[in-house]
Parts: structure tokens; C-alpha cells; sequence
């Protein structure tokens, strides 16, 4: 935001291809596209905050799109898995303040986008899920994505939810702390620019400097394992159980529409 009192609206980062992403999954071209019209926000100095939110009706994001790891082809999944880990980065050590807008479900790599920001409302129908529900799926979340975790809600509430893949109503969200507010659905957006414009009036550096104590180490270390948590990724993927359990949650998610 330039000021309190302008919102600009951008639209959507474009994608390279036309595979539609019905859910707002997260895809190689998603996380290349997202990660560029981040940088070009960035680069537009005058721009304090930004809010993220979903053009898709119910839903913030289904996370990662699982058939970029299903059967995959060994380059594109390390490409697909750098994209991502790429969106992290410049996502969780944004110069912006970023406010989630949270109008539907945000499972796993959702969760992830929603918990980089500075500040999280969602709405306050209870249908609505978020948290990181990887092991449901028969796979971890990696280190990074887990110790957000930890970071956002402390170590025991996230021991049990990375454990159980726990996904959180709304209600539930709020109490641990994974979300800072719920609103009624038609006041999430209103609510998200009143804190854009809070955000934003906070003097830049000190906002950015106080970002950096609790965010800098575990950027850096990302940084510096990038290439483990690349093989760590592609050999369990790679792993003919977790395709088999891929395969099956594939499956539900069909049969749940019959
Ligand atoms: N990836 C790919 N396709 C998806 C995904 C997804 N994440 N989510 C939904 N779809 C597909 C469905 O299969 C369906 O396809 P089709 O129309 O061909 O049948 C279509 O999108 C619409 O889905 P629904 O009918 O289920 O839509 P609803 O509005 O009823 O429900 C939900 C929306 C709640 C988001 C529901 O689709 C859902 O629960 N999706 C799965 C979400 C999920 O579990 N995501 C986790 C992905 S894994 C991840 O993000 C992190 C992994 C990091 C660690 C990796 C280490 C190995």
C-alpha cells in the first residue's frame, strides 16, 4: 500500500502456461509467478504493505499441487521443489508487511504462504481448514515449513498438529495463535487494509530490523541447506509407499465429490 488511504489492487501474478489451478494449488509455474510479481512489488519503493488473498471462491490455497508430485519427472520435481522453496524465502524475509487474507481452506503449502506474513485474519466460517496435514498425506513437511510451525503456535501445539496433520477450524486457528484474528467472511478484506495501513505507517527499517530477529536465522539456514532439503525432498517423493499414498489421497479427494 502507498498510503492508508490508496489500495491499489493487483491482479493476479500471470502464468507461463494455461493449466488451470482450480483450487489455487501451488505448482512450478505458480511459485515462479508469485515469487516475480512479489519481487516487482518490492521493487516498487513507495509500496509499505500487501495483502494476500484469493480470487478462488472458499479457498486461500490447496497447497502444493500434489500431482507435481505424483509419478513425477526427476527435473521437474527438483525444479518444482527450488520454485518453492524460492517463494519461502522471499515471502518470509519480505521488506513488506504482508496480511493474509484468509477467506477459505488453507492446507499445507497454504498454511505455509499464510504463516510467512506478518499478519493473518481469516474467516470465521468454522467449514474452513488450515494447518499442515502433510502426514495425512504419508509425507513430512520439511524442516523449514515444520519449525514455521513452531515458531507460530510453540513446540508442543506443533508437535501434535505436525504429527497428527492437524487441520484447524477457524475458531481453533485463533486459540493457538495460528491466526491472530477471525472475522466475519464479507470483513475479512475491510479488516486486512486497516491492518495493511497500520503496517505500513510502522517506519520501514524498524520494521524490517524487528522482522530480522525472529526470521533472519531460519532464513539463513534454509540458505545453507538448500541443497540438503532439495535431496531430502526428491528422495522421498521418489519413495514407491509415498507414491502409493499419494496416489490414494488423489483418489479420496475424487470419491469425496461422488
Ligand atoms: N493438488 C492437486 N489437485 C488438487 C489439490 C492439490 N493440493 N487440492 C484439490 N485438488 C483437485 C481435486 O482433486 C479436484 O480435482 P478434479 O476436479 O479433477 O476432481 C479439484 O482440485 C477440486 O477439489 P475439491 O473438489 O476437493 O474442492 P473442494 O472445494 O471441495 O475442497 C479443498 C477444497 C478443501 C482444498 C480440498 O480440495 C482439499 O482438501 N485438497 C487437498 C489439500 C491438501 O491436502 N493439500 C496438501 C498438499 S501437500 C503440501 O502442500 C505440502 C507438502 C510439503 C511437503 C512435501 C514433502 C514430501
Amino acid at each position: 500500500l502507498a498510503s492508508p488511504h490508496s489500495y491499489p489492487s493487483l491482479p493476479p501474478p500471470p502464468l507461463s502456461s494455461n493449466k488451470k489451478l482450480p483450487v489455487n494449488s501451488i505448482n512450478l509455474d505458480f511459485a515462479a509467478a508469485f515469487t516475480k510479481a512479489h519481487a516487482e512489488v518490492v521493487a516498487r519503493k513507495e509500496i509499505q504493505s500487501l495483502i494476500l488473498t484469493s480470487s478462488c471462491n472458499s479457498i486461500f490455497s490447496a497447497g502444493l499441487d500434489i500431482k507435481e508430485m505424483h509419478n513425477p519427472e526427476p527435473v521437474r520435481l527438483r525444479e518444482f521443489w527450488t520454485a518453492f522453496q524460492g517463494l519461502y524465502l522471499e515471502l518470509y524475509g519480505s521488506r513488506l508487511a504482508t496480511i493474509a487474507a484468509i477467506e477459505g481452506h488453507s492446507p499445507a503449502g497454504g498454511c505455509l504462504i499464510a504463516m510467512c506474513c506478518d499478519y493473518r485474519i481469516m474467516s470465521n466460517t468454522e467449514k474452513f481448514k488450515i494447518g499442515l496435514n502433510e502426514t495425512k498425506l504419508g509425507i513430512a513437511a520439511p524442516f523449514w515449513m515444520g519449525e514455521l510451525l513452531v515458531q507460530t503456535v510453540g513446540v508442543r501445539e506443533a508437535e501434535l498438529a505436525l504429527g497428527l496433520g492437524k487441520l484447524y477450524s477457524p475458531s481453533e486457528a485463533l486459540k493457538v495463535g495460528l491466526v491472530d484474528e477471525i472475522q466475519n467472511p464479507e470483513d475479512v478484506k475491510a479488516k486486512a487494509q486497516e491492518w495493511a495501513a497500520v503496517w505500513a505507517g510502522i517506519p520501514e527499517m524498524a520494521r524490517n530490523k524487528s522482522k530480522d530477529i525472529t526470521r533472519r536465522a531460519k532464513i539463513n539456514e534454509l540458505t545453507d541447506r538448500r541443497e540438503e532439503d532439495l535431496e531430502w525432498f526428491a528422495d522421498m517423493v521418489m519413495q514407491e509407499g509415498v507414491q502409493q499414498n499419494l496416489t490414494a489421497y488423489l483418489e479420496s479427494l475424487k470419491k469425496k465429490k461422488k
